[in-house]
């Protein structure tokens, strides 16, 4: 039995004050989709399978490049942060596994971070490397470059660091490295661009080498840019495809929603991965402008179900081999980032759930009769269904909260950890 960090009697108390309401809704909603043919009670085990990850460093409070306002309470190291990650689990049901991040999540011993993830009941998903800034006591710098840097010698102390990455992800029983690259220029001229991508071929190829075995993924990420403003090493899709063809099976693509230009079809994007067999997992968040790290479906609930509807048709489809990690990755600068990543991962089986209900059968036919029109709407319609009964009652089956926020703050736990915890200081600029 997991360790609970918040009394189980609030959260009771909290469900008994919504339950009437809640079976109520349900019952309409079953009565609604029944007569398009759905069964509810199907769908909502669905959607309660449905996980995602949470990442060590979302708990945290982020901020700009100009400035960051520390929240009370907040997480100093991994320990706490678990913690958080637990309070999320607990009232959502929906994250029970945590995505660290090195060296942010170093400890002297790794296998003290596991038996404390298994007494607060979390798994651990995919381990996250971190050669865009400098530690102290580092010999070679990062300021120009890791993975694809001209000189070969910072480039094995990059490799070396993501190979220690994936011996720390293998005590705390994960499966995944994700590297995401700050390496680029600003300058026209300031780097080879081909050979550039060549060295980074090379340094994942070395790491590839290095993972445990046959089920270990190694998740590449691109990012258009920031911090390199002129040219990203692996800036797009395209970019990462062919680094993941190159470095072989175990290499796939991850999709950050937040790393494209404003109005890119990230839909398409993750069909094309698809089709190459190459989609590895999402960092799912939202963002109007850059890499804003905004709450899932906070910006576009509409792209947010493009996405799922993707996924749900190559499901249908047996159109891959393995389903892709779904990890949530955010910044939160103003709000209390529990009550955010609650609310990103309810956003994200929303979602799901809205995908599950597009009828298929009825789109292949409208798309093969050039039904513009109605094949837009069948979308839609799935789309507008209010599905937040069922996902309040996957919740409620599963022990956690009906209203996952409304019993978090009933509970008290960011001030009881406030009292304990350090406050933390508010200078400097946040996570990119
Ligand atoms: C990057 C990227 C990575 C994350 C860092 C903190 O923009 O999204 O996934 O590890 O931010
Ligand atoms: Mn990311
Ligand atoms: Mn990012």
């Amino acid at each position: 039995m997991a360790e609970l960090l918040i009394d189980p009697g609030i959260i009771e108390a909290h469900n008994r004050q919504e339950a009437g309401g809640l079976a109520q809704d349900y019952e309409a909603l079953s009565r609604s989709l029944a007569r398009r043919g759905i069964d509810c009670e199907a769908l909502l085990h669905k959607v309660s399978a449905l996980e995602i990850a949470v990442p060590s460093w979302g708990v945290g409070t982020g901020g700009t490049r100009f400035a960051r306002f520390p929240g009370p309470g907040e997480p100093a190291d991994i320990f706490d942060k678990l913690e958080d990650c637990a309070v999320i689990q607990q009232l959502g049901r929906a994250t029970p596994r945590v995505s660290l991040h090195f060296p942010w999540d170093e400890v002297a011993d790794m296998a003290t971070v596991s038996a404390r993830g298994q007494e607060l009941g979390l798994g651990f998903d995919a381990v996250n490397s971190n050669t865009f800034q400098d530690q102290p006591g580092q010999a070679l710098s990062y300021k120009f470059g890791s993975l694809s840097h001209a000189d070969a010698e910072v480039r094995a102390q990059a490799i070396a660091h993501n190979i220690d990455c994936i011996r720390k992800g293998a005590v705390l029983g994960a499966r995944a490295l994700t590297i995401w690259l700050a390496d680029g220029s600003n300058f026209a001229g300031q780097s080879h661009l081909a050979r550039a991508f060549e060295r980074y071929v090379e340094s994942v190829s070395a790491i590839e080498a290095a993972l445990p075995d046959e089920s270990w993924r190694l998740l590449l990420e691109y990012k258009n840019f920031e911090p390199a403003f002129y040219a990203t090493v692996v800036q797009d899709w395209g970019s990462c495809l062919l680094a993941a063809q190159a470095v072989g099976h175990r290499a796939r693509c991850l999709v950050d929603l937040g790393h494209h230009a404003p109005s890119t079809n990230i839909e398409l994007i993750v069909a094309r991965l698809i089709s190459a067999g190459k989609l590895g997992g999402f960092h799912l968040n939202d963002s109007r402008f850059g890499d804003d790290d905004l709450d899932a479906g906070s910006v576009d609930p509409f792209r947010l179900f493009l996405v799922f509807n993707e996924l749900v048709d190559a499901e249908q489809r047996q159109a891959w081999d393995e389903a892709p990690a779904l990890m949530l990755d955010q910044s939160h600068n103003l709000t209390d980032p529990i009550e955010s990543l609650m609310l990103s991962a309810d956003a994200a089986r929303r979602a799901h759930a809205q995908a599950l209900l597009v009828d298929r059968a009825q789109l292949a036919e409208l798309q093969a009769r050039n039904d513009a029109a109605m094949a837009a709407e069948t979308l839609r319609r799935a789309f507008r269904t209010d599905v937040t009964p069922l996902l309040a009652e996957a919740r409620r089956r599963a022990g956690g909260a009906i209203e996952p926020v409304g019993a978090y703050r009933l509970s008290g736990y960011r001030k009881r950890v406030a009292a304990r915890r350090p406050l933390s200081t508010g200078s400097g600029g946040g996570i990119v």
